[in-house]
């Protein structure tokens, strides 16, 4: 395929592509469709059954503490078990990894079937992971607004922000607004919202890829996107990484990365902001600026440049006392230690194990990866004797850039860019059905202090508001 396709720099499937793909749409809609009213009648049965049952207390504590433990949110793609880890509709990582279809040849699991597990619960068949490639594939194509606002953007606008204006300027091209717009009533609104889903994740490989071109390649033509081509596959053309291991790593990547309950900051946001009904590109985005926090995302980022850092001082084979005595000026200097610890995990988080495994498969005896691995062993002891961090394990982050860097992708400021492309899998995927089932716009009650205080029946002496009644 010649880049004579290409629209002015811009991402376009080609003429040919498209004919190929008009008659095989995937029937995820459809099967969507069938399970909704089912679900409905399910929760309208419970809630009018259980509505006002108690589902747990809320302290003082959790409501200063970010909230953690508190069962406020409605998650249906996946839950997360403090030591057991993900579950994606009930399946571990393990599973997914046995259970889902694979590319031709290949050993991961591709994230299409990922997607289809989290929409639908079920495992899907090759066919139809194969049609939801080809409907991606199909809703590829970039409109030349944002093409030009990533081509525009100055080098130095980190890649997350260039994600993110770019998303955001892509609702022109939503279906909801357009539904919305023309009076749709509620029961349709995950009709449109899909469509807006599916072209936002057919669209966001090369949004990510221009973003990698241009701040780091300086070109912004893109390869042409081929329907016979899996998602990663594409992405990974787009982005001009031909080596076939390194598509592997992609689809595990894309799998893993995707969803991880509802509480988190990148999908809380971007169910919060989707409450309001903003469309699946506002809702997406406003999340990914959260997931381009250093404790959330960009962690990936940060343990690349820390363990860079430490590499560049300690060389080839430190010994573990070399590595405990970074890792202390680490904290010594008041920072974290990227990578390690969770919100809710309190174990080693499994989708760090499934990237080691991919490491020790692939490359071993790689410098870095080493270092992955002793890092594991020195620094949980370490957080441990601190005695306030709740867990000391590693989380995703510990290992990916690692991963990244050995395929030559050494660019970390991009590194949450490609977390960003998996998770867009998890959050459209219950972006849709909190519009299938009419969630509405959320609005948890606030308190202050002073009222916090009177609640719970302790004297809030000392308060401004005690002070000013006794002037
Ligand atoms: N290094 C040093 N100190 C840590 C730490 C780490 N990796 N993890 C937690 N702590 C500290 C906290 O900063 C906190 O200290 P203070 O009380 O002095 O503020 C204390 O331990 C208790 O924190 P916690 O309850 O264990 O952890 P939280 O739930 O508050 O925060 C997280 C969780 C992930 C933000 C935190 O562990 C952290 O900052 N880790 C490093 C950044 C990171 O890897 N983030 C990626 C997480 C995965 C993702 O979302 O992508």
């Amino acid at each position: 395929m010649s880049k004579t396709t290409l629209l002015s720099g811009c991402l376009s499937a080609s003429t040919t592509i498209i004919k190929r793909l008009s008659s095989s749409k995937s029937d995820l809609k459809a099967v969507l469709a069938a399970k909704i009213p089912k679900e409905q009648e399910k929760i309208k049965a419970f809630r009018k059954s259980h509505g006002k049952s108690s589902v747990g207390e809320v302290t003082v504590n959790m409501v200063y503490g970010g909230m953690r433990g508190i069962k406020g949110m409605l998650c249906e793609t996946s839950h997360l078990d403090p030591n057991e880890g993900i579950r994606f509709r009930g399946y571990t990582i393990p599973e997914c990894q046995e259970k889902l279809p694979k590319a031709s040849g290949g050993g991961e699991p591709l994230p299409e079937g990922l997607f289809w597990l989290l929409v639908t619960g079920d495992i899907p068949t090759q066919d139809q992971v194969k049609g939801l490639s080809q409907d991606w594939a199909r809703r590829g194509q970039l409109p030349p607004h944002v093409c030009n606002l990533l081509k525009q953007c100055p080098k130095h606008v980190h890649p997350m922000s260039q994600l993110s204006a770019a998303c955001t300027v892509l609702n022109t091209e939503s279906e909801f607004v357009k539904a919305y717009n023309k009076g749709v009533k509620k029961t349709q609104y995950w009709e449109s919202t899909y469509e807006d889903a599916m072209n936002l994740i057919g669209k966001v490989i090369g949004i990510a890829a221009l973003i990698y071109q241009n701040t780091f390649k300086g070109t912004t033509d893109l390869r042409p996107i081929d329907a016979s081509h899996d998602w990663s596959l594409n992405f990974c053309n787009l982005l001009c990484y031909d080596d076939p291991t390194f598509a592997e790593l992609m689809r595990l990547y894309l799998t893993i990365h995707s969803d991880h309950e509802g509480g988190n900051v990148s999908a809380h946001t971007t169910h919060l902001v989707g409450s309001a009904l903003s469309d699946a590109y506002l809702s997406y985005a406003a999340g990914m600026n959260g997931l381009a926090g250093p404790l959330h995302g960009l962690a990936n980022q940060e343990v690349l440049i820390w363990i860079m850092k430490l590499h560049k001082e300690l060389g080839d084979d430190p010994s573990d006392e070399q590595v405990k005595a970074f890792a202390e000026n680490t904290l010594k200097s008041g920072q974290v230690i990227p990578g390690y610890g969770h919100a809710v995990l309190r174990k080693t988080d499994p989708r760090f194990m499934c990237q080691q495994e991919f490491a020790r498969k692939h490359f071993p005896d790689d410098p870095l990866f080493k270092i992955v691995t002793q890092v594991f062993k020195v620094v949980p002891p370490l957080l441990q004797g601190l005695g306030k961090v709740q867990n000391p394990w590693p989380n995703v982050d510990a290992h990916s850039g690692v991963l990244l860097q050995y395929y030559g992708l050494t660019e970390m400021s991009y590194y949450t860019v490609l977390f960003a492309v998996s998770r867009c899998l998890g959050v459209m995927a219950s972006l849709i059905w909190a519009r299938a089932l009419g969630l509405p716009i959320e609005r948890p009650k606030s308190l202050t202090t002073d009222l916090l205080m009177k609640a719970v029946g302790a004297s809030s002496k000392g308060s401004k508001k005690e002070d000013k009644k006794k002037c």
